[in-house]
């Protein structure tokens, strides 16, 4: 069976290929693992990761009709978030959000995209002592029109004083797994211990009970 794997992001597509390549070598499952024939435009406009990762491996399936697979991933921030998780589903765009937007200054709009969502978060936990956060990946597989199944993991860790690693990529350089004494942009085995490969491990044993 083919399973396209449905991401706009370069990295995260590396990660779910090489996790997933490894779960099925162990699963021994005849799965071939591919790209969309092309990207397409996905409004992730729900409020939860499950939702959002829902939506884009629809969007997929029912773009080119194979089963699709579709990540949607985040961070945390405990002292970030009220009645809502933050950055959490607006991790990718939270340089924009209007929340805490006065700690960026014009001039710093010429980093990256990461850098200026990792600067925000910094910037923000400046004088906070609660550090505490997580990284969270759903992932859904939509295999036929009315049928999808998902898998979740969550990686704990805490938001580190400053950028370091480059490894991975996001908010890999200032987030610190439990356990550990460096952020997980230092850390070569991520895909051993990462968010993405619980989800996918937790989407597989669906997987191989339905195939
Ligand atoms: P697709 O929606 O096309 O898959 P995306 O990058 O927009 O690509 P998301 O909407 O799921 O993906 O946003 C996830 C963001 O959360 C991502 O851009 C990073 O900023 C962050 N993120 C997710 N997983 C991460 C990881 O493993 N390490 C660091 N940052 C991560």
């Amino acid at each position: 069976m083919k399973l396209m794997i449905c991401t706009s992001n370069k990295k995260k597509f590396e990660e779910l290929y090489s996790i997933l390549e490894s779960l099925k070598k162990d699963a021994n499952l005849d799965l071939e693992f591919v790209s969309p024939p092309k990207e397409i435009e996905v409004e992730e406009y729900a409020n939860t990761f499950l939702s959002n990762a829902y939506l884009k491996a629809k969007a997929y399936y029912d773009a080119f009709g194979i089963p699709a697979l579709a990540d949607d991933s985040g961070l945390v921030v405990e002292a970030l978030s009220d009645n809502l998780e933050r950055p959490g589903v607006y991790s990718s765009r939270f340089y924009k959000d209007s929340f805490g937007s006065n700690v960026l200054k014009e001039d710093d709009f010429k980093l990256s995209k990461d850098e200026l969502n990792n600067l925000k978060v910094l910037r923000l936990l400046e004088k906070e002592e609660n550090r505490k956060a997580k990284f969270v990946s759903v992932v859904a597989i939509v295999l036929s029109n009315n049928y999808g199944i998902f898998g979740e993991g969550e990686l704990k860790g805490s938001i580190a004083k400053e950028p370091s690693g480059n490894f991975g990529f996001g908010y890999d350089p200032i987030f610190i797994p439990e356990g550990y004494a460096t952020t997980l942009a230092n850390i070569e085995n991520k895909d051993k211990i990462s968010h993405r490969r619980k989800a996918l491990e937790s989407v597989f044993f669906i997987l191989k009970k339905v195939l």
